[in-house]
């Protein structure tokens, strides 16, 4: 490699947490150890045939129930400075409400006093999409207003027991990933009468109002504590500088980013290409809930990984209306993450892997995308990146052991992604933090172990799952040290 002038005017700041993320559904296993109930999760990989790739399931995956004491160690070799975990909700109560499992009271209480051993800061996310199965039988999970409770009871369990060690809490990790996978398969889940359309917007609906009430009641029961949810979606180019291709842009920030952060940092209510799509059907939110969305998140936390064009439909939304689609919706705002001419150059990824299309190392737009979450939501607040990562494509992954460890696309991604938060940083976009997904290579949902975004590698045909470290650990290390404020 060139060697590289040091850029004397940028920094992380002294406090910044450069950091790690996982899930428990993902990394855990354990999945029947210590008085677990099952979570939808559970059926979609051992029913649903080919709901995951290759029918795998997450069963033992990275065994980090029982693994996390060396998984921290290892992560505090390096020097990482905190562990973004999150808590498995049918653990701590394993019918999703009622009776709170202690085993997984203590589990979690050791994995948090082991990160503080470690000088590594925990940091809990309530609900990674692992929604107990007993709420999504008994009525339709975050379909039904009811979920609203319980989720909060959950909460109340959690920052009891752990909110004096855990100052880091995030609500929910990405709601319009896990809204947007409503309806569940018909023939596993009861089916909720809903129409199927609607469905996410009711998940939303939920969530915004669960993810308020919990946020003000960790803000009520803890003295230290930032709480704040998970962000998804990415920097959103119109493809060309049509002002059809420009509205489709919009439609796409209003129906993934903005569905919830302009109620939660704007107006405590969806915005106008939202609330004109669900007036149909979902009850406007009252004044005393829009009160308390409104202001409900310390902070602007996402998890941005890439980014893509957005377009107008083909034949514009008047097709669209054709097509019996609302016009609103995103299905009339086109994404592509194809490689484009005015792209300038996206380092082709996993985006050649059809199990990963949707990622591309297109850190050149990271500085931009800052500014616009600092300049639309966050204003003042401080903004993190909760998640970003990569996954080496997928044939590398059935390659020799020597070309996983060495993984270039990989590294240059945590490379360039950390040159990008400098620059935004030296601009004044205040980001206190990035997270890397992941620490290990783990169960990627519906791709299950086809894709692998582990910094370390994981050989998950050896019973005893060792981890080896990827030089992409190695080059995110590095990226962060040498900006180190000391
Ligand atoms: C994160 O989501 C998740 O929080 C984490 O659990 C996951 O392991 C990690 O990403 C890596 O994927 O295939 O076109 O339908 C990132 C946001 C949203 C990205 C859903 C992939 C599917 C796009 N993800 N999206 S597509």
């Amino acid at each position: 490699y060139p060697t590289e002038q040091k850029n004397e005017s940028w920094s992380f700041p002294k406090d910044f947490w450069w950091g790690v993320a996982g899930a428990a559904w993902q990394v855990e296993g354990a999945v029947k150890a210590e008085g677990r109930g099952p979570s939808v999760w559970d059926v979609l990989a051992h029913r649903v045939t080919n709901f995951a790739y290759e029918n795998g399931t997450a069963d033992i995956s990275d065994n980090h129930y029982y693994m996390y004491k060396q998984d921290i160690a290892r992560i505090a070799a390096l020097g990482v400075k905190a562990y973004s975990f999150s808590i498995s909700w049918s653990r701590i109560m394993p019918f999703g409400r009622g009776p709170v499992n202690q085993l997984a009271i203590d589990h979690y209480n050791d994995l948090i006093n082991t990160c503080l051993e470690y000088g590594v800061i925990p940091m809990a996310t309530l609900y990674h999409w692992d929604t107990p199965l007993a709420l999504q039988d008994t009525y339709g999970g975050w379909l039904s207003e009811n979920i609203v409770n319980d989720f909060v009871e959950y909460a109340r369990v959690c920052y009891a027991a752990f909110g004096d060690r855990v100052d880091h809490w995030f609500t929910v990790n990405e709601p319009s990933v896990f809204c947007n996978q409503y309806p569940l398969p018909a023939m596993y889940f009861k089916n909720f009468t809903i129409p199927n359309i609607q469905q996410p917007f009711y998940c939303g609906h939920h969530v915004l109002l669960a993810h308020s009430q919990a946020y003000h009641l960790g803000t009520s029961m803890m003295s230290n504590s930032t709480i704040g949810w998970k962000s998804n979606g990415g920097y959103k180019v119109p493809l060309t500088n049509s002002s059809e291709d420009a509205e489709a842009v919009q439609r796409a920030w209003d129906f993934t980013e903005g569905w919830w952060s302009d109620p939660i940092y704007l107006t405590g209510d969806y915005n106008d290409n939202v609330k004109a799509f669900v007036s149909d059907f979902l009850p406007p939110f009252s004044d005393q809930q829009k009160t308390a969305i409104l202001g409900s998140a310390d902070l602007y936390a996402h998890d941005a990984y890439t980014a893509q064009f957005n377009y107008a439909p083909d034949g514009g939304i008047a097709a669209c209306v054709a097509n019996s689609s609302n016009p609103l919706y995103p299905a009339c705002a086109n994404t592509t993450f194809t490689y484009s001419p005015q792209d300038g150059g996206w380092l082709i990824g996993p985006a050649s892997d059809p199990l990963a299309s949707w990622l591309y190392k297109a850190t050149e737009w990271v500085p931009p995308f800052l500014h616009y979450i600092k300049d639309t939501w966050a204003k003042d607040l401080p903004i993190a990146v909760s998640e970003f990562g990569f996954a080496e494509p997928f044939e590398r992954q059935k390659s020799y052991l020597q070309d996983i460890l060495f993984d270039p696309i990989r590294s240059s991604y945590y490379h360039d992604y950390m040159r990008a938060i400098l620059i935004a940083l030296s601009e004044g976009v205040n980001v206190v933090g990035c997270l890397a997904w992941s620490f290990v290579d783990n169960f990627e949902w519906a791709s299950a172990y086809g894709v692998r975004f582990g910094m370390q590698y994981v050989n998950f045909s050896d019973p005893e799952l060792p981890r080896y470290y990827k030089a992409s650990f190695f080059e995110y290390k590095s990226a962060f040290d040498i900006y180190q404020e000391k």
